[in-house]
């Protein structure tokens, strides 16, 4: 299996960028924004509890999110790989990541993280807010809250994958296909350095 971790704050382009590279590499996407959201459109009680913190721009609990994912990977064990999107957001999902792949016989290939100033952000997700109907692109009190939340509680994920020696940066300021270009070019690295069997083929997460 080939994981990679696509990191970075809010509107750095992790679901846009996640979309182009499912498709080249066959990986399974797994965004735990999307599953939550999922939840929620369903009208489950976790989705109650998540949109209340999701609206306000705060992270859902660490268990409620690791239990998501340790869920997806149970259904896709015959994955080529997985793009974790969105997650881990704290050191403790990183460590519960760890762990859920080790029980697959896997573990994180790289982190590539997105780094992008929060002016732009903001500008970006406005933007998104227009058209998503979410209600967290909607209000930029709350925007800059998950910008605050990001660097204050997810950002030093990338220090856990660093010390691993897994950690890469890239400006995610640009054309999106130059940016997807840079990190195809990281991610056929790593592939050249840990060759695996052939992918079958492209895959989404199961619900
Ligand atoms: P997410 O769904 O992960 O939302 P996000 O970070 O805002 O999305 P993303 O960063 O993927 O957006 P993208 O850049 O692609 O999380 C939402 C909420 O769910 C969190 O706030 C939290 O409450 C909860 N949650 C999720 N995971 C959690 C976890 N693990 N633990 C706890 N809570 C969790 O796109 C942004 C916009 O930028 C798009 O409109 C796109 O078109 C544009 N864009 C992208 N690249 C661009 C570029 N290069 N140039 C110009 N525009 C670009």
């Amino acid at each position: 299996m080939h994981n990679i971790v696509l990191f970075g704050p809010p509107g750095a382009g992790k679901g846009t960028q996640s979309q182009k590279l499912i498709a080249k590499y066959n990986l399974v996407h797994l965004s735990t924004g999307d599953l939550l959201r999922a939840q929620i459109a369903e009208g489950t009680e976790l989705g109650l509890q998540a949109k209340k913190l999701m609206d306000e721009g705060l992270l859902v609990p660490d268990e409620v999110v690791i239990g998501m994912i340790g869920n997806a990977l149970q259904r896709n064990t015959q994955a080529a790989g997985f793009i974790f999107d969105g997650f881990p957001r704290t050191v403790a999902q990183a460590e519960s990541l760890d762990q859920l792949l080790a029980q697959h016989g896997t573990g994180v290939a790289c982190m590539i993280a997105l780094e992008v100033g929060e002016e732009e952000l903001v500008t970006r997700l406005l933007e998104r807010g227009k058209t998503s109907g979410r209600p967290d692109d909607q209000d930029e009190t709350k925007i800059r809250r998950r910008v605050t939340v990001y660097n204050t509680e997810t950002a030093q994920v990338a220090g856990y994958y660093a010390a691993q020696h897994k950690f890469h940066a890239l400006n995610g300021i640009g054309e999106i296909d130059d940016i997807f270009q840079q990190i195809c070019t990281l991610i056929d690295q790593h592939k050249a350095a840990q060759p695996e069997a052939p992918a079958e083929a492209t895959q989404e997460v199961k619900a």
